[in-house]
């Protein structure tokens, strides 16, 4: 499902093309005419000239595309087996690297370290009392790790079993749980440095009893420090700033909805999640199956999450953003369109 309006890419990346030509035009004086012009192709096929500072020299082919709106309701359920005791075995495979450049707004090219490729990470799905079996391969050129939160044997933590790159390997195994939505990230020090750059992702467990069957989403909040000063200078649910804004995420009236929300921003203490026109049940880590809060507004620290449910009655376009406003302004703000739900219908799909 590829909605990423191209051709605003392309205005935009013309915009910054302009707002640099402009510069020059207005300060010729401040511009070393002998520096040479950087030129680069954007994913979105904009051709990028300027003087100025490119914020990752290593630009490569090594380009990462992510589309926000696939990841949103993309779950890995991994390669599924049966032991032989009838214990479900999910095998997954996660291959981290450190060179890639991604788009993250445009013009804005940032070296990620990314899980598959992606920041964040695929989301891992088990049910409790699964075997949950990860082939980690490091591709890096840096030493890294996978933690997982929840519980597991301390050789498996992801801490004191730091996988060298060029093609390390280790195998994480565990049984999944606690019920739940818990972090994954790299554990390597120093941490923020590889937190930051988007070595982590989603690890849910659900409840052998499903939960009611529902539209389901995954929202990371995260922040990019793209000028390496430990401040964040854009602020995201599933990393690129301003996208649900700009693509708004369909949902149904009368339709049960439900977001596994996990608070990665470093650097900041707080993060927060409001929702207009309504309010949520919440979860707090998913560990119950009764809600702790009816709200419409949540705080969550570095790796606090949960579940919120909510169903919208009236049709119509509503905001959902930080409601610490810096944040929101760059870039933490979506928009639910809520369409009017003619048949009925209930959600399909959970667990497949
Ligand atoms: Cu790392």
């Amino acid at each position: 499902m590829k909605i990423k309006s191209r051709s605003g890419i392309m205005m935009m990346s013309m915009f910054v093309i302009i707002a640099v030509s402009a510069l020059f035009v207005a300060l010729p004086e401040g511009i070393n005419a002998q520096q040479e012009d950087k030129v680069f192709v954007t994913h979105s096929g904009a051709v990028v000239k300027t003087t100025g500072e490119i914020l990752d020299p290593l630009y490569t082919s090594a380009t990462v595309e992510f589309d926000p709106m696939e990841y949103l309701r993309d779950f890995n359920y991994g390669r599924v087996s049966q032991l032989a005791d009838g214990t479900t075995l999910r095998e997954y495979t996660l291959v981290a690297r450190d060179d890639e450049i991604m788009e993250v707004s445009p013009g804005i090219f940032y070296n990620v370290w990314s899980y598959n490729g992606t920041v964040p990470g695929p989301t891992i799905r088990a049910t409790e009392g699964d075997i949950v079996r990860i082939k980690f391969i490091n591709h890096g050129e840096k030493e890294h790790t996978i933690h997982f939160h929840g519980i597991h044997p301390a050789g498996m933590d992801g801490v004191f079993e730091p996988v060298g790159g060029n093609g390390g390997q280790f195998v994480y195994e565990f049984e999944a749980g606690p019920v739940g939505v818990h972090p994954y990230h790299c554990h390597v020090m120093p941490l923020e440095e590889h937190i930051v750059h988007g070595l982590y992702g989603v690890f849910i467990v659900d409840p052998k009893e499903k939960r009611p069957a529902a539209d389901e989403m995954v929202m990371v909040l995260n922040g990019l420090d793209t000028d390496f000063d430990t401040e964040n200078n854009f602020y995201a649910a599933n990393t690129i700033p301003f996208y649900y804004q700009h693509h708004p995420i369909q949902i149904n009236t009368n339709e049960l909805i439900r977001i596994y929300v996990v608070n990665m921003v470093e650097f900041d203490p707080i993060n927060n999640f409001h929702l207009h026109g309504n309010l949520y049940k919440y979860y707090p880590t998913g560990t119950d199956i009764v809600p702790s809060f009816y709200t419409d507004m949540i705080t969550l620290s570095q790796t606090e999450r949960g579940i919120m449910e909510f169903e919208y009655k009236y049709p119509g376009k509503y905001l959902f953003h930080a409601h610490k406003v810096e944040f929101s302004e760059k870039g933490w703000v979506g928009i639910f369109m809520v369409n009017e739900n003619k048949e009925g219908i209930e959600s399909e799909g959970y667990g497949s």
